[in-house]
């Protein structure tokens, strides 16, 4: 059976997706968003209790080595469907959620098999070298600051917007459902931020004061179960330039008002090996903070 006391391989974690689907047929839809360049398929699954409601897109694992992403996406997807929390309840029947937990499939793997350490694509790109960093690589602002053109590089932008097939195909099928979607949260690790658009430049989105808003009043509710900190902010401000980002796309692309990305536990201890005794507190915590998110976000409209 399925569990959070372990990260878990790619076809595990594909095998529970399947078992949703067929223990609850009515509310949870399988979906192939994608495919990769080694020829995985980027699964997902659509979770709605009423036809109709506004949707939240749930990004997932997009960065190979990030193991507590989707290990969090799945945890959070399993309380949506069984929670019997009131307030988990209400949030998860006000909205139709689009949820990917492996963007980068190829990547993933390749952590499990070959290098813990891997954070690209795996697509050779030149000079013996192999990925481009699949969140550099979205056609908005692509290649202004914040990568490589190196494709030895660890922040390779790729060969041009979407040249690889994770992001592409992706960004096809958000397409296809982006007049359905009112949020995009992409989950990350590690250094408990919360961001804001925009990656490029320090411009800041046209909402940009109810998106801090909501981000610190949902990071108060993540530090209430354990004390864990966050903070939140715009990318450029509290991180780094890094252009060419999925959230900034989507964003940029459709102006969709509610977007955000998490970089998870922890601030560096472990890093990207974060223990998996600290999947469930991790998850805990980060549900707590999306209930606050979205009961702040019904409230300012
Ligand atoms: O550099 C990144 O892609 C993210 N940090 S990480 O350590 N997980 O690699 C930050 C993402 C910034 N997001 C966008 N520019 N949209
Ligand atoms: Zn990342």
């Amino acid at each position: 059976a399925f569990d959070w006391l372990g990260y878990h391989r790619l076809n595990t974690i594909y095998n529970w997706l399947d078992s949703l689907v067929a223990q609850h047929p009515e509310i949870v839809k399988p979906i192939i968003g994608g495919s990769s360049y080694e020829g995985r398929r980027i699964k997902g699954v659509r979770l709605s209790y009423k036809e109709g409601n506004p949707g939240i897109f749930i990004e997932g694992g997009i960065h190979a080595r990030e193991w507590i992403s989707p290990a969090v996406v799945t945890y959070i997807l399993n309380e949506l469907i069984l929670s019997d929390d009131s307030r988990v309840r209400y949030m998860a029947e006000s909205y139709d959620w689009y949820i990917f937990p492996v963007f980068n499939p190829d990547g993933y793997e390749y952590t499990h098999t070959t290098n813990r350490l891997w954070r690209k694509t795996r697509r050779p790109t030149g000079r013996g070298c192999y990925g481009a960093d699949p969140n550099r690589n979205w056609n908005f602002h692509w290649a202004e600051g914040g990568v490589s053109r190196n494709p030895c590089s660890e922040i390779y932008a790729g060969d041009r917007p979407f040249s690889e097939t994770e992001t592409r195909t992706m960004s096809q099928y958000i397409d296809s459902i982006q007049s359905k979607i009112f949020s995009y949260i992409a989950f990350h690790s590690y250094s408990q931020l919360l961001l804001i658009p925009y990656g490029h430049s320090n411009e800041r989105v046209s909402n940009y004061d109810d998106l801090f808003q909501i981000g610190n009043y949902s990071i108060n509710a993540l530090s209430k179960r354990y004390g864990t900190r966050y903070k939140v902010g715009n990318i450029v401000d509290i991180i780094y330039v890094a252009s060419g980002g999925s959230m900034d796309w989507v964003r940029g692309t459709y102006n969709i008002p509610v977007t955000y990305t998490y970089e998870l536990r922890d601030k560096g201890r472990y890093g990207f090996i974060l223990p998996a005794s600290q999947i469930i507190p991790t998850a805990k915590e980060t549900l707590d903070s999306l209930v606050a998110m979205f009961e702040q976000a019904a409230k300012l409209g």
